[in-house]
């Protein structure tokens, strides 16, 4: 920059002035511009991996792990490091990509011992495999609700790699009631559906879509009560026998999964809305699979023709009509999970409600 010439003794004040205004407002504009970058940034951050959701203030807002640096760094955060001599494995119960699922005990010292279950990484892993592993328990780790499966903690530092839940004695939701085909009341079953929603709305608060949600990612405890889980998206979709390649090259699990989620890989909270009407139409079926035998084309098909699945055999018809609201081809005009709550809370309040069944409004 050239220099400024000579000023005049009383123009100094003015040229100075002017300069050091010109120097604050460049200042003051750069400030407000990295300001607005921060605030877009953050924003960016907010929303990225949330489909939109808008985060009310002040409520924690789900933090993606996938937005680390270092995946490692998501985990050290969000998950407690259990010594391993803390766990006692006792049988294993189930088989998952990454190893075996084990129930057990966590004896942490000063604390009762609690039962629990144990999801193990099989040697021989990859660095990649570790981290998609790790990444479920670093999304658990940042929810608090009794409908959400709770993590206890992981084991990282010793071998086998280990991620430690709360123990469901009842299993997977939809092999559960499987096998207890018609042995509860209605109103258990709403309760089971309100438990789901309740954990639903707490996710959709945090900003996490689930896009997984079915009966088979949802866990019973021996009181009935049921916890979503299964959580990490991709990995998730990747395990899941539902999951199924799209034209697009995505994996979704066709008949769980809203349309526009399908066709534009559009996954929101109204998706996960779409999916939790298919949760309750698998609740009220006993386990029923959804559209049946019909092929994944024939279900994007007929969807797209507007057919939606009919009321299970006694279905109260309050509870389709909420099924065919959380079906509606227009995301937007779905309830939120808000909605679905207050609504199952006034039928559990007047239980006469669900006594008109669907099948008699059809005769
Ligand atoms: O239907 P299930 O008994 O419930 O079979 C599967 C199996 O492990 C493979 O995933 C069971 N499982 C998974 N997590 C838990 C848990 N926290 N408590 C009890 N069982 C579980 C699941």
């Amino acid at each position: 920059r050239t220099a400024p010439t000579q000023p005049q003794p009383n123009q100094v004040c003015c040229h100075h002035f002017g300069q050091c205004c010109l120097v604050f407002c460049g200042v003051l504009h750069r400030c407000q511009g990295y300001i607005k970058a921060r605030m877009k940034s953050e924003e960016k951050r907010r929303t990225r991996f949330h489909s939109g959701h808008v985060p009310f203030s002040g409520i924690k807002t789900y933090v993606d792990p996938d937005t680390y640096e270092d995946p490692t760094q998501a985990v050290e955060e969000f998950a407690k490091e259990i010594d391993p001599s803390y766990i006692c494995i006792e049988r294993v119960i189930g088989a998952g990509e990454f190893g075996e699922v084990c129930s057990g005990r966590l004896r942490l010292p000063g604390r009762m011992d609690i039962p629990v279950a144990i999801k193990t990484l099989k040697g021989g892993y990859s660095e990649q495999q570790r981290r998609d592993f790790l990444r479920e328990a670093s999304i658990m780790g940042q929810f608090n609700c009794t409908n959400i499966i709770r993590l206890e903690g992981v084991v990282t530092n010793s071998r086998p790699v280990m991620i430690v839940v709360e123990y469901m004695e009842n299993g997977a939701l939809d092999s559960f009631l499987r096998t207890r085909d018609g042995q509860f009341t209605v109103l258990q079953l709403v309760g089971m559906l309100r438990g789901i929603a309740v954990g639903m709305t707490y996710l959709s608060d945090m900003g996490y879509v689930h896009r997984d949600l079915a009966a088979r990612n949802i866990l019973v405890d021996k009181s009935l009560v049921c916890k979503v889980s299964d959580f990490g998206m991709s990995r998730v979709l990747e395990e899941d026998t539902e999951a199924a390649y799209t034209a697009t090259g995505g994996k979704i699990p066709i008949r769980w999964t809203a349309p526009e989620a399908i066709a534009y890989g559009k996954f929101s909270t109204a998706s996960d809305v779409w999916s939790y009407g298919i949760v309750m139409w698998e609740v009220m079926s006993y386990g029923e699979r959804p559209y049946w035998e019909m092929s994944n084309q024939d279900v994007i098909l007929s969807i797209e023709e507007g057919y939606r699945l009919p009321a299970p055999m006694g279905c109260p018809v309050t509870l389709h009509q909420l099924m065919l609201h959380c079906w509606q081809k227009d995301a937007g005009q779905r309830p939120c999970f808000t909605d679905v709550l207050s609504f199952l809370d006034k039928l559990i309040i007047s239980p006469g409600s669900l006594l008109t069944l669907a099948t008699d409004t059809q005769r």
